[in-house]
């Protein structure tokens, strides 16, 4: 499967040691801590077009409806702090990002049907990622288009990307243009490559066999 991974720059990342972290009790079962920001996506990076960009919310909705960047902007946002944790073993403690919390939107913004219990996250190019709604109402997931104080940077997902809390990173979809809501669960991009779909770190849910 990491194969399909593009990497980013091939640093060393092992930059504080494991053990002092996890003597703090935030490092899940395999991870390492890094202070680096690590990029991984499969494909290339998007270039932003905002008079192309829309963001559609789409499925088991009573209306579908989208949004321009500039719509998008005068949503009210918060502030969410959390530890971020990948697949391919390293973990970021205290990231910082900005956005529209995902459960006030989903509240406010669309009339979600009763039978939609399941939501896919598409970014560019076809990526998807798969929740659960009642993640998806995290009071900390977020579309997020800050990080650290400043706009995303094009590798990690600008203009707007997903923040899912309490799994491993690849559920917060960079890139993100729509979400799609479902009676039914659907696999997302690497939940079909191998990766487990619960994809809990304290769990080690890393791959699906
Ligand atoms: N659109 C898109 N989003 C994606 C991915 C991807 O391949 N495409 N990979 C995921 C994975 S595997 C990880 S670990 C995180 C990495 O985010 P980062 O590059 O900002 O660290 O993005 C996730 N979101
Ligand atoms: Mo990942």
């Amino acid at each position: 499967m990491f194969d399909l991974l593009k990497k980013g720059k091939n640093v060393d990342l092992r930059s504080v040691a494991p053990n002092q972290a996890a003597a703090e009790g935030r490092l899940p079962p395999g991870q390492y801590l890094t202070d680096k920001f690590p990029v991984l996506h499969y494909g290339g990076v998007p270039t932003f077009n905002e008079a192309a960009w829309d963001f559609r919310v789409y499925g088991l909705v009573e209306e579908e409806k989208s949004w321009t960047w500039q719509e998008f902007l005068t949503l009210p946002t918060t502030a969410v702090t959390l530890d971020i944790h990948c697949v391919t073993h390293w973990s970021k403690f205290d990231t910082t990002w900005e956005g529209v919390p995902l459960a006030d939107f989903l509240r406010r913004q669309v009339a979600l049907k009763p039978e939609a219990q399941f939501m896919v996250a598409h970014g560019e190019h076809g990526f998807t990622a798969n929740v659960p709604l009642d993640l998806a109402m995290h009071p900390q997931a977020l579309l997020a288009y800050k990080y650290g104080g400043q706009p995303l940077a094009p590798e990690h997902g600008y203009p707007m990307r997903l923040l899912i809390p309490t799994r491993y990173f690849w559920k917060s979809a960079k890139w993100l243009r729509g979400l799609e809501f479902l009676a039914r669960d659907r696999l997302g991009f690497w939940e079909q490559n191998g990766y487990n779909n619960h994809a809990d770190p304290w769990l080690e849910e890393r791959y699906s066999y």
